[in-house]
């Protein structure tokens, strides 16, 4: 690539990522270089170029930064008032050759910024057309993927080297989706869809961050996602499908509240957070329980599907109606889910 040659020719990338002057090192367009002083480890196809980019501008900047605090310095010193000097020196008003040249030599630069930077975002803002797709859900405060095969997770996970294009959407307020090691990240909007694709290249755990701000819960607002190595991510959706055909309901109902994002909302101990703990569900079995306008339910299993599937409908009084549907729950999972909360009262809770 031109501006990949433009940028060898101008710092040597080898010689300094392998003198790694000042732990600054400048890594190579196709490299996947770890973690350092500045960056998170690269662990997408465009993180090189990103950072290729942010160095380009960091050593610029560190090149005016000393020759402007240098030259101010050397005038302040050699031109200042002394015993014997208290008049100014006369200065000239004007010199045209260095205004053109101080003018024209930045904007060069600049136009180098823009070009880099616009022709590294067209690429961002371009998805493959063949690339693998997961639904984002993000909500209050958590995250939820939708794999091809139906399959509704907590984490997202990914195969290394194939394009991931994500079509994400709120359920409520704005939220942002950012892996810092993909270099990467776009807004998540109520009401639309928005896109965000990457390819990983390198295999290993990350954290999903909300960058956001979406209230109390913002910082909390984190997932796990995985670059599996080549066949690991098919192995892993077989073990997760496999697991709900398989458990027992209170056992699918336990990983499921931990798994479609439940539990950052409803406690399991009483505390109450966003949504009413599932222990006083629990110790409500059977009995009336108020709601926000003003009517009363019966919570049995009736109550809770109702819930899980239409979480507005019956909105608990001295709460918001928050909840978000979850996209993609399996029957057997809402089965699961009743028998776990059920189960929270039980003789052992
Ligand atoms: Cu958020």
């Amino acid at each position: 690539m031109i501006r990949t040659a433009m940028l060898q020719s101008l710092f040597d990338p080898s010689s300094l990522a392998s003198s790694n002057l000042l732990g600054f090192a400048l890594p190579a367009a196709d490299s996947a270089a770890d973690a350092n002083y500045w960056f998170p480890a690269q662990a997408s196809s465009f993180a090189a170029d990103m950072d290729a980019l942010w160095y380009f501008i960091y050593w610029v900047s560190v090149f005016f930064f000393i020759g402007i605090v240098a030259f101010m310095v050397l005038f302040v010193t050699r031109y200042r008032r002394t015993a014997t000097r208290t008049q100014p020196e006369r200065s000239a008003s004007h010199n045209t050759a260095l205004e053109l040249t101080w003018s024209i030599l930045p904007a060069f630069l600049l136009v180098a910024f823009f070009y880099w930077g616009w022709t590294s975002f067209l690429v961002i803002a371009t998805p493959p057309r063949d690339a693998m797709e997961v639904q984002v859900g993000a909500y209050k405060w958590g995250w939820n993927f939708t794999y091809p095969s139906g399959h509704t997770d907590s984490e997202l996970h990914v195969p290394t080297d194939r394009e991931v294009k994500l079509i994400m959407s709120s359920a409520d307020v704005l939220h942002s989706f950012w892996v810092p090691e993909f270099r990467t990240k776009f807004d998540v909007v109520p009401g639309r869809y928005t896109y965000l694709w990457f390819k990983p290249t390198r295999v290993g755990e990350y954290q999903l961050k909300c960058t956001e701000y979406c209230g109390t819960g913002h910082s909390a607002m984190r997932a796990k996602v995985v670059v599996h190595e080549a066949g690991g991510f098919e192995k892993w959706l077989e073990q997760a499908e496999g697991a709900l055909l398989t458990m027992e309901p209170k056992a699918l109902g336990e990983l499921s509240y931990k798994k479609l994002g439940c539990a950052q909302c409803h406690s399991l101990d009483g505390t109450k957070l966003v949504g009413p703990s599932f222990k006083e569900t629990a110790s409500l079995w059977g009995n009336a329980r108020g709601l926000a306008d003003g009517s009363e339910v019966t919570v049995d299993e009736n109550y809770l599907r109702e819930s899980i599937l239409e979480p507005m409908a019956k909105v608990v009084a001295g709460y918001q109606p928050q909840m978000p549907v979850i996209p993609g729950i399996r029957e057997k999972q809402i089965a699961g889910l009743i028998e776990y909360i059920k189960s929270l009262s039980g003789p052992n809770q």
